[in-house]
């Protein structure tokens, strides 16, 4: 199998998971968080910088790349890995999420889903077949199933429809994947917030043996205490020896209070997009480094924090570059952004080892300025 997951320990405090994920590429210490690189490249970072930081493994889109430059290309290129010159893990999302919240006009239907491209406006079809070829194409150690995020909030009746249909592609994801030697394929588990239809969804998409199973359909703009909850009624549907991964989530209360439920790997924008309009993750809470307070402020963003960007500037300076639009701005809050969650994770793995996640979480909430629910 492409992919193998190993169980190291479970926290006695709260139950959360240390493990370690096998790939062809390397092997990635859980729980993760996966720097987001769509147009396979994480925004404004090298991946020398990525390695520096101690990224183990990043994750690309199909949908992007299938529209630009093309998957031909990238195969051509020798796969993604090569085209883009990274040597450690990739996983690719199957583009199904990315057709809804970007592309115009979608038409679903069983077959898949027909729509027209957010750039050229050019008419498109993407299908579990299409999305599972492009991916093989792509040559990500792992790739996700080509499902379909329902809307939050949405009726029962529809999520039913759709989380029905998201197995039935699943079955097509697995009669066309063509590498199960070399790439891992996840399925994912929808239902909205309805107990009963994630319970239905669980039990199908785990009646296929893959090696890995995804949450999506959370972080869809549903309060977090309804994600916590949907957490802690799905994740003990998945099997204890595969890796589970929650999709877009990225705030650090949300990777923490998802560790604790039992979630292995996470992905989200977050860090990189506010990063490039200026706002830092730190120790204390969000800082918006355009802020006047700072025009002065001759000491790093973040006081706790040793990446290179804390090492070597200030905040005044950092305000400088970006009432300058100066380039090097949005590169050192990215880069700074990057690591805080990439160090909290490796927090996380030592809070596991050690049986004390639940008092990190609520030392890291008492100064990240998070208030107990
Ligand atoms: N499905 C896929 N990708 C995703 C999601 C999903 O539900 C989400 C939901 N937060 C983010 N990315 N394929
Ligand atoms: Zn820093």
């Amino acid at each position: 199998m492409a992919v193998t997951y190993e169980l190291i320990k479970t926290c006695k405090q709260t139950g959360a998971r240390r493990g370690r994920l096998h790939t062809p590429h390397g092997t990635i210490e859980t729980p993760i968080f996966m720097p987001v690189g769509t147009l396979a490249t994480v925004k404004a970072m090298s991946p020398e910088e990525l390695k520096e930081m101690d990224a183990q493994i990043i994750l690309s889109n199909t949908y992007h790349l299938f529209l630009r430059p093309g998957h031909d290309i990238v195969k051509k290129a020798g796969g993604l890995h090569q085209f883009m010159n990274w040597d450690r893990p990739i996983l690719t999302d199957s583009g199904g999420f990315q057709v809804f919240s970007l592309s115009k006009l979608r038409q679903i239907e069983e077959e898949g889903v027909h729509f027209r491209s957010h750039l050229s406006g050019a008419k498109l079809f993407l299908s579990p077949e299409r999305a599972t070829e492009i991916q093989n194409d792509l040559g990500a150690d792992i790739i996700m199933a080509f499902d379909e995020c329902a809307p939050y909030p949405a009726e029962h009746d529809y999520v039913k429809r759709s989380l029905e249909r998201t197995t039935r592609w699943l079955e097509r994801c697995i009669a066309a994947h063509d590498r199960s030697e070399d790439q891992a394929l996840f399925g994912i588990v929808q239902g909205g917030m309805y107990r009963d239809l994630r319970e239905q969804s669980a039990k199908e998409i785990t009646s296929f043996d893959l090696p890995g199973y995804a949450i999506g359909g959370l972080s869809v703009g549903e309060p977090k205490s309804i994600m916590d909850e949907v957490l802690d009624y799905t994740v003990p549907l998945l099997p204890a020896g595969k890796p589970r991964y929650l999709m877009g989530v990225g705030s650090p209360d949300a990777l923490i209070d998802a560790s604790i439920r039992g979630i292995d790997m996470f992905d989200c924008v977050l860090p990189t997009r506010i990063a490039r309009n200026g706002t830092c993750m730190t120790s204390e809470g969000r800082l918006v480094i355009r802020n006047a307070k700072f025009k002065e402020d001759f000491t790093p963003l973040d006081p706790q924090c040793d990446c290179y960007t804390c090492r070597n500037y200030t905040k005044a300076y950092i305000r400088h570059l970006f009432h300058a639009d100066e380039i090097l701005g949005l590169r050192l809050t990215s880069y700074h952004n990057l690591h805080f969650l990439i160090r909290l994770m490796e927090n996380v793995r030592d809070a596991i080892m050690n049986d004390c996640l639940l008092d990190f979480r609520n030392e890291f909430f008492e100064q990240y300025g998070l208030s107990e629910e």
